[in-house]
């Protein structure tokens, strides 16, 4: 990567949101014993949403959103992630254009990823180890969403992605889903891993597309995870590789103190 961009040490939240609230730390509510009785934690945008009674439809509605949840505390017990609930999906007509770049440097030094070379390693606790070429990941089931993309930095942004439900991808690959994380290598330095059921949520897609054409750099060429369901950060873009693992992998912002979670 060219450096003519200071590199990020911080997400630059704005004042106006309280990160200690917002980024609520996952280990800490995972230490109190009331919340550790509902099993497995985590943090989704449908229940948060109710929790603050807005529907997210709009931008204005999306900052009274954040506002709310900066004052949201520990007591809350509303953060429960359930499977079948949805984030909600927008129109064509509803897309922010253009869709905002961001990541811990600038659009400049975005990685350039070599597409005829590429290969896709999967690792871990999967049956078939092999690597995959961008033909074969073009050929799997193709599926589009229309969703909200929340970043912690005081912006959010609607836009179209499109590529393999990441289910079905742990299923051709013979992933063990009983395991506890999947981790994404990335081009860049970033680095993510998500939980299961977050794995297996039926909006988390492996994105090839933007608004219908290849993925560009900017976005994460070859393929970024998409999920709405989390905040932007929690999104890899420029996946290289994905293992399966009970060992937990962190992450680029949750090793310097973020919320693992990242729940939108
Ligand atoms: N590889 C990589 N993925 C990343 C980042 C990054 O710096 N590198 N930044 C994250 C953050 S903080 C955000 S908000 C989104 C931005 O994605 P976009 O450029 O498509 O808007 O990418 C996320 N995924
Ligand atoms: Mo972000």
């Amino acid at each position: 990567m060219k450096s003519n961009q200071p590199r990020k040490d911080k997400l630059a939240v704005p004042a106006t949101i309280d990160r200690e609230s917002l980024l609520i730390d996952a280990r800490r509510e995972l230490k109190m014993p009331a919340r550790r009785a509902f099993g497995k934690q985590l943090i989704s945008l449908g229940g948060l949403a109710m929790l603050t009674g807005c529907g997210l439809s709009d931008n204005k509605s999306v900052e009274t959103f954040l506002r709310r949840v900066s004052r949201l505390n520990d007591s809350v017990q509303g953060w429960l992630f359930d499977p079948n609930q949805l984030a909600p999906t927008y129109t064509r007509a509803e897309m922010t254009r253009p869709f905002p770049f961001n990541a811990f440097y600038g659009i400049d030094d975005a990685p350039e990823v070599d597409g005829a070379s590429f290969r896709l390693k999967v690792n871990g606790l999967v049956a078939e180890k092999r690597a995959w070429t961008l033909p074969e990941l073009y050929a799997l089931p193709h599926a589009e969403q229309i969703t909200r993309h929340i970043c912690v930095e005081g912006w959010s942004a609607i836009g179209r992605w499109g590529g393999v439900t990441f289910s079905e991808f742990l299923k051709r690959v013979g992933a063990d889903t009983t395991a506890k994380y999947v981790g994404f290598k990335c081009a860049d330095d970033y680095y993510e891993s998500i939980d299961m059921p977050t794995a297996l949520h039926p909006q988390t897609l492996l994105a090839f597309t933007y608004d219908g054409a290849t993925l560009p750099a900017k976005y994460g060429f070859p393929m970024k995870l998409r999920m709405p369901t989390k905040l932007g950060y929690k999104n890899p873009k420029h996946v290289m590789e994905i293992f399966v693992t009970n060992t937990f992998p962190g992450g680029y912002w949750v090793d310097q103190g973020y919320n693992w979670f990242g729940g939108s």
